[in-house]
């Protein structure tokens, strides 16, 4: 299914804050992301929402691995907490309506919470206000054996090709009902996320 896509951002404890401001729309206004409609803020929801601040949640499950295993290491550089992106093109979201595009993206949220371990999930927001429906999904990346490892939960390049593999293979078992006829046409799957960026660089921008 080549419109689904899926994209993962390391992040380091630092920048949970601003990312953080973004994604739960904690600010009046964002100069670095004229994209963002605000009459249309009122319709973004959670389907995981955070209880506490983000870099509580992250200490919290982070502390709570280091307990369970006392070779949990954290160093000053290591990723605390995985950014990611769910979304697919416009043309995709176009002919759905809301309810598709929230089952969409709980059909998303199934898959990440089998993958990256639900309890290590601690946000996932959908965006309506940008240009293209997205969801943001944070996520520390603990192993079953409580190490804080993003190496080896997300890893290097062969490693993101497996997670795109098995992401495309679940996403395709998601038929909107009301038109239950076949996906739309295949589009292509380097269609950057409209509305929405995920690199290093927009830690608070959209
Ligand atoms: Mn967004």
């Amino acid at each position: 299914m080549p419109h689904a896509i899926l994209r993962f951002a390391k992040r380091k404890g630092g920048p949970a804050t601003a990312i953080e401001q973004h994604h739960e729309r904690k600010k009046q206004r964002y100069g670095s992301n004229p994209d963002i409609d605000h009459t249309r803020t009122k319709d973004n929801y959670h389907l995981i929402a955070p209880r506490l601040k983000y870099y509580g949640e992250i200490q919290t499950r982070i502390e709570q691995a280091k307990k369970q295993n006392p070779r949990c290491k954290v160093r000053k550089d290591s990723v605390k907490f995985i950014d990611t992106i769910v979304t697919a093109s416009p043309e995709f979201f176009d002919a759905m309506s809301p309810q598709e595009i929230r089952r969409y993206f709980e059909h998303a949220l199934e898959f990440l919470k089998r993958e990256a371990g639900e309890g290590n999930i601690f946000s996932a927001v959908v965006h309506m206000d940008g240009r293209n429906p997205h969801m943001h999904l944070c996520f520390v990346p603990l192993t079953e054996d409580n190490r804080l490892s993003a190496k080896e939960v997300i890893g290097s390049r062969d490693k993101l090709v497996q997670w795109q593999d098995r992401f495309h293979d679940h996403m395709a078992t998601f038929f909107p009902p009301s038109n239950g006829e076949s996906p739309p046409p295949s589009l292509s799957e380097n269609t950057s996320p409209p509305g929405c960026s995920n690199r290093p660089t927009a830690s608070a921008g959209r």
